[in-house]
């Protein structure tokens, strides 16, 4: 529907068939009409405003009254065109999908998660459903809240979904990155989240998954010419088990580490990278941070 300003209340009128006095008393007491506003300070309506004028006379027509007519269009209006305040939230569709995966209703979270990325994108998503929703189902899982069971079903389908977005994302012409977890880390799906949102950037990964031994790391890194690897850990451990296989590494490949693991101090012992913050915004500062290099270099430090 086009909103374009273009023309005054007569012209309008005598297109719709109705009075201009009509249909001032339609915009002031119901909102039907959203003029905007000419340069010399005259309403100006859209074929929105006649689409909507339209639909009242259909529904006075049937009987309505001049109210109950203007609440009917509001609602066509919105089921057509729904706007930013009719659609659910982030908080409310992570709410959603814990309520379905949490009762192991497979096609219940898959909609709720094409709802989610559909109508927040890929990084509201990450960012202010999956990681809330995943903080939230461990913190569930340590009261005694929940089962191992729904903790894992959670786990298994979300991470699922979320590979299968991965799909073709070491593919193109960008950055590339060797992404995974350290020996003895299972936790995985805030490292896709990062790979996913460093696609979105340009970049391709490589993925390594959990429980990589970081001294095999080196030969993936050698093999695809990779210009960063990044691990990383839910605890620090991880990563000071295996301190001197980083540095070696280090000093081959641009190393950067990440998640809950890893501090700035860690990082600063080790001396790498530390990636601070949430998936996304980890991937925006590296990529941020490599397109200021010279193209394709591999030297961030
Ligand atoms: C899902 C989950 C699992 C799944 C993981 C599946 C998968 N493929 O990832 C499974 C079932 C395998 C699992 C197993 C275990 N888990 Co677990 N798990 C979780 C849970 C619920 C979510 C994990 C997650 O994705 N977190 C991501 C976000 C939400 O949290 P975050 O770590 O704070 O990360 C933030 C930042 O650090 C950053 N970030 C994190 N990672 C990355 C990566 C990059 C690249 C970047 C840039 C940023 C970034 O972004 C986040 C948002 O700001 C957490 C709860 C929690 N609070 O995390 C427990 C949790 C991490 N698990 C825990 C435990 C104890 C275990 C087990 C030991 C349980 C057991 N007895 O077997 C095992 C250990 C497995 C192993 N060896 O690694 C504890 C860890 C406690 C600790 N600090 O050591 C937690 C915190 C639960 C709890 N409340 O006690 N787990």
């Amino acid at each position: 529907m086009d909103h374009a300003p273009k023309f005054r209340i007569g012209e309008l009128g005598y297109r719709v068939g109705v009075r201009p006095e009509l249909l001032r008393a339609w915009e002031r007491r119901y909102g039907l009409l959203r003029p905007a506003r000419s340069e010399r300070g005259f309403r100006l309506y859209s074929e929105a405003d006649e689409w909507r004028v339209r639909l009242m006379q259909q529904q006075l027509h049937s009987g309505l009254s001049a109210a109950e007519a203007a609440r009917e269009v509001a609602a066509m209006e919105r089921e057509r065109n729904p706007s930013e305040d009719s659609l659910e939230t982030p908080v409310e569709l992570a709410h959603a999908l814990g309520t379905a995966l949490e009762g192991f209703e497979e096609e219940g979270a898959h909609a709720v998660l094409d709802r989610l990325l559909g109508i927040h994108g890929l990084e509201r998503a990450i960012r202010d459903a999956l990681m809330p929703y995943l903080r939230e189902l461990g913190e569930r899982w340590a009261r005694g809240e929940l089962s191992v069971a729904q903790e894992h079903f959670a786990s298994r389908l979300l991470e699922g979904r979320l590979l299968a977005l991965a799909r073709g994302w070491n593919k193109g012409p960008g950055r590339r990155a060797i992404i995974a977890c350290p020996s003895g880390e299972q936790h995985t799906l805030p490292l896709v989240c990062f790979g996913l949102v460093l696609r979105n950037h340009g970049w391709r990964n490589v993925y390594l998954g959990g429980d990589s031994p970081v001294n095999t790391l080196h030969m993936a890194a050698d093999t695809v010419d990779a210009d960063v690897v990044v691990l990383s850990a839910v605890s620090s451990e991880r990563f000071l088990s295996v301190a001197k296989e980083l540095g070696a590494l280090a000093r081959r490949r641009p190393l950067a580490l990440a998640g809950a693991g890893a501090t700035p101090e860690l990082a600063r012992d080790l001396e790498v990278e530390c990636l601070d913050g949430d998936p996304v915004s980890g991937a925006e500062a590296l990529a941020r941070r490599f397109a200021k290099l010279a193209p394709m270099s591999s030297d961030f430090r």
